[in-house]
């Protein structure tokens, strides 16, 4: 079971897409194992997107980001960094494919509505940004031998 950060943007949060997105991660299996709602501070947007510094929509970007509140949250599930990604489309809405969350519900790049860890070493750094381990939730799932064969 691999675990992955995800964050459901500003704009995502004011055009009420909250719950369209979560039934689609929910609806393959996937286990949500922390979740908070916050408006992102300077520092923190600073923090998780460093390695955006220097671009050209840097700055543009963390006021987006700090702009209103996101919805922040950890999912787990077989290969769930990967899957997630593609769930999620390209960075680049234009660019997306239908059936995708970006591809389906956004037309911008400055404005793609979703975030998620792009790798390994990416995920366990921004769960470790966003979240302490008290906050992440272990339990099981009633229905999970009728996800995973094993
Ligand atoms: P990702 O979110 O798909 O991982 P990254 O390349 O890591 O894409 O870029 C982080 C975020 O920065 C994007 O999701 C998007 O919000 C923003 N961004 C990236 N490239 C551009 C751009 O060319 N113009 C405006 N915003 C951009
Ligand atoms: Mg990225």
């Amino acid at each position: 079971m691999e675990r992955t950060f995800l964050m459901i943007k500003p704009d995502g949060v004011q055009r009420r897409l909250i719950g369209k997105i979560l039934q689609r991660i929910e609806q393959s299996g996937f286990k949500i194992v922390a979740m908070k709602f916050l408006k992102v501070s300077q520092e923190m947007a600073e923090k998780h997107y460093e390695m955006h510094k220097g671009k050209p929509f840097y700055e543009g970007l963390i006021k987006y980001i700090t702009s209103g509140p996101v919805l922040a949250m950890i999912v787990e599930g077989e290969n769930a960094i990967e899957r997630i990604r593609r769930l999620v489309g390209s960075t680049d809405p234009q660019k997306a494919e239908p059936g995708t969350i970006r591809g389906d519900f956004a037309q911008h790049i400055g404005r793609n509505i979703i975030h998620a860890s792009d790798g390994k070493e990416t995920a366990e750094k921004e769960i470790n940004l966003w979240f302490k381990k008290e906050e992440i939730v272990e339990y099981g799932m009633q229905d999970d031998r009728w996800i995973y064969e094993s």
